[in-house]
């Protein structure tokens, strides 16, 4: 059983997390966003590749989901008291992670393969994927102009309008080989709870990968990361209203239309299942909300069930 979820931030890495330990090691991949990364005093910063990583070694801070737990701030308030960038809380072990990637990325080597050489390192039996090897830039319109995606997120708290939303440099964006093997390798593709514009977006956006998960053979399945039209963490809500989506798990069904076989919503929108059915898509409602360990791993191993139940009624139409 060949797995493959697509992942963004912190509720992405939570459900990456409950596959993970529930599929026999090396059976799922991770495709991650890689449009928010961006350079910080000189360092190669991937927050949602290092979310999932950090996720799958049961590393991650479980406070704030990322970054490590027990990490400590010396070197952050060493730059703040230089007069450097101190708006992003690079933790001292978090700060490692970022200068080996920069160090081998600056010897020539693909995002992918640094990633992997990470993995391993930190004893993660699954492959994580950066959509891309290339720069890609979320940027984000506002009142206050266009902005780079983690000044618009974090130095700036998400609290602006937003009006558009960009991704620089994708349109030559090439898919990896690595990406396209485990599409057509997939048994089942997940979409992970993650923010359908700034975090799945990116990765849908990348020339021809789209096309190629909407010819996957396997079935696909999303779980909605809006219940009762409220994210729990993050702007996906505020972000779908202001760009005139419905912000609900209907509004979020419409966006992945054209690649669904499935969708996981919440109880608090079972009233919603029928109009999501009329779209062309199954609907399992259950609870989606991920407190603790136990719930993703619960999420996870429901979510595997139901394609098990799907695939064969799906088989014919893919
Ligand atoms: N998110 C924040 O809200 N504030 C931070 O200071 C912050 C630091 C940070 C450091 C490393 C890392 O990997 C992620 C970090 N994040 C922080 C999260 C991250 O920027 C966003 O959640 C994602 O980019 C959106 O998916």
């Amino acid at each position: 059983m060949k797995v493959l979820a697509l992942a963004g931030g912190v509720g992405g890495a939570k459900l990456a997390g409950g596959l993970y330990h529930s599929l026999p090691p090396h059976s799922l991949a991770v495709l991650g966003n890689t449009a928010d990364d961006f350079t910080l005093w000189g360092l190669h910063i991937s927050p949602d590749l290092d979310t999932v990583m950090y996720t799958l070694a049961g590393l991650a801070n479980p406070v704030t989901g990322w970054g490590l737990s027990g990490d400590t701030w010396v070197t952050l308030e060493a730059i703040r008291r230089l007069g450097g960038e101190g708006w992003f809380a690079l933790g001292d072990q978090d700060i490692a992670t970022h200068i080996r990637r920069t160090e081998l990325l600056a010897q020539g080597m693909p995002l992918t393969e640094v990633t992997e050489r990470l993995c391993v390192a930190l004893g993660i039996q699954t492959r994580l994927l950066p959509m891309t090897n290339d720069d890609v830039h979320t940027e984000v319109d506002t009142p206050a102009g266009r902005l780079p995606f983690q000044e618009y997120f974090v130095r700036r708290q998400h609290r602006d309008d937003v009006h558009g939303i960009h991704f620089a440099g994708i349109e030559n964006a090439v898919v990896p080989a690595t990406v396209t093997d485990a599409i057509a390798a997939a048994d089942v593709i997940f979409f992970c709870p993650s923010n359908p514009l700034v975090s799945i977006g990116p990765i849908l956006a990348v020339p021809g990968l789209r096309e190629q998960l909407r010819e996957a053979k396997a079935p696909r399945i999303a779980v909605s990361p809006l219940i009762g039209g409220v994210a729990l963490k993050g702007p996906a809500d505020k972000m779908m209203h202001d760009l005139g989506f419905e912000a609900t798990t209907l509004g979020i069904a419409r966006l992945y239309t054209d690649l669904l076989d499935g969708l996981v919503i919440d109880t608090v929108d079972a009233e919603l299942a029928p109009a999501i059915r009329d779209l062309g898509m199954q609907v399992l409602v259950t609870d989606t909300i991920m407190h603790d360990v136990a719930d993703r791993n619960r999420l996870a191993q429901e979510m595997l069930q139901w394609s098990d139940e799907l695939r064969p009624a799906l088989a014919p139409m893919h």
